[in-house]
């Protein structure tokens, strides 16, 4: 008898969503946003399915190497775009030190390099060969790089070893810092006119690709220990002699506590998983239809019911 009322009352229990929500803590889970479109939209959507939990939500702006210090001692409560490429290595030192868990990767594979818009290449035809880029770094060449070549580089808190890369290499090109992502999308549009040929930081999955077909250069392949030991990669005695990973994760990470103060919250967070596209439609409500990402989360939620129905319930 005792043992139907309990199966009863469990039954009841698993039926009502709010039943399980009452688990979660009602203060804020602390969503962090960056400076570049996908992570912030895709900030917002995860906020707001939380808020459809009848969850609490804030969200701070935060540097993006700092946010791993932060998960790991708990100010902010998760990430939601690890990107291997210029985050794996503080990823990496935060999960040493303790206090950050891995929530596991996305469906997309991810890539973050140097990259020219196509007609880059009809100058310089041995592209995307990072040796034959050097052997044209004449064409690139700017009152601001005298003899050599511009290379536009990411804003500097994605720490892409730029400069390093080009010394260990010995490239003849000057890296320059980007200010905000949408210098890089300003130097493409601007260069697009007339087709000058142009190399700058870029990433896949973005809504660049759908706007300017280009191809990111090739570096020698990516080494596990290409930016710890100098002897890995082809220059014995530097670090940074590599590309990025050319078929990188895209990681989910939270603090340690969150599962205890927030069960369900985490539990939705360990189903999450976006694929390129989805990321690339995210940053293009942003980039391109110009929605502030608070509108681009709310429309592209309203768009992909589907998807996020089912890591919900
Ligand atoms: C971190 N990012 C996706 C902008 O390369």
């Amino acid at each position: 008898m005792k043992k139907t009322t309990t199966a009863l009352v469990a039954g009841i229990l698993t039926a009502l969503p709010w039943a399980v929500m009452a688990e979660d803590s009602s203060d804020p889970i602390v969503i962090p946003v960056h400076n570049w479109s996908s992570q912030i939209v895709m900030s917002n959507v995860v906020g707001q399915i939380f808020e459809e939990m009848g969850l609490n939500v804030e969200y701070v702006t935060t540097d993006s190497q700092a946010v791993y210090e932060s998960v790991r001692l708990g100010d902010v409560t998760l990430e939601m775009e690890v990107w291997e490429g210029a985050f794996g290595a503080s990823f990496r030192a935060a999960m040493e030190k303790g206090g950050i868990v891995d929530v596991g990767d996305h469906d997309a594979v991810t890539r973050e390099d140097w990259w020219y818009p196509m007609w880059t290449k009809e100058a310089c035809p041995g592209l995307p060969s990072w040796e034959a880029l050097n052997d044209c770094a004449e064409l690139f060449q700017t009152a601001e790089t005298g003899e050599k070549g511009r290379y536009l580089d990411g804003p500097v808190d994605w720490l892409k070893h730029g400069q390093e890369r080009v010394e260990a290499l010995d490239m003849d090109f000057v890296v320059v810092n980007a200010g905000s992502a949408a210098a890089l999308w300003a130097e493409i549009g601007a260069a697009e006119a007339d087709q000058k040929p142009i190399v700058v930081f870029n990433w896949t999955p973005n809504f660049a690709e759908a706007v300017w077909p280009g191809e990111f250069v090739e570096f020698p392949t990516w080494v596990d220990g290409c930016d710890k030991d100098p002897s890995v990669g082809p220059n014995p005695d530097a670090l940074y002699d590599c590309g990025n990973p050319a078929d990188g994760y895209l990681k989910k990470a939270a603090w340690d506590g969150m599962e205890d103060k927030w069960p369900s919250a985490y539990a939705v967070l360990e189903k999450i998983s976006f694929t390129n596209p989805q990321i690339a439609e995210m940053a293009r409500l942003v980039d391109v239809d110009e929605l502030e990402p608070e509108e681009a989360a709310e429309e592209w939620l309203a768009t992909n019911e589907d998807v996020w129905r089912s890591w919900v319930e």
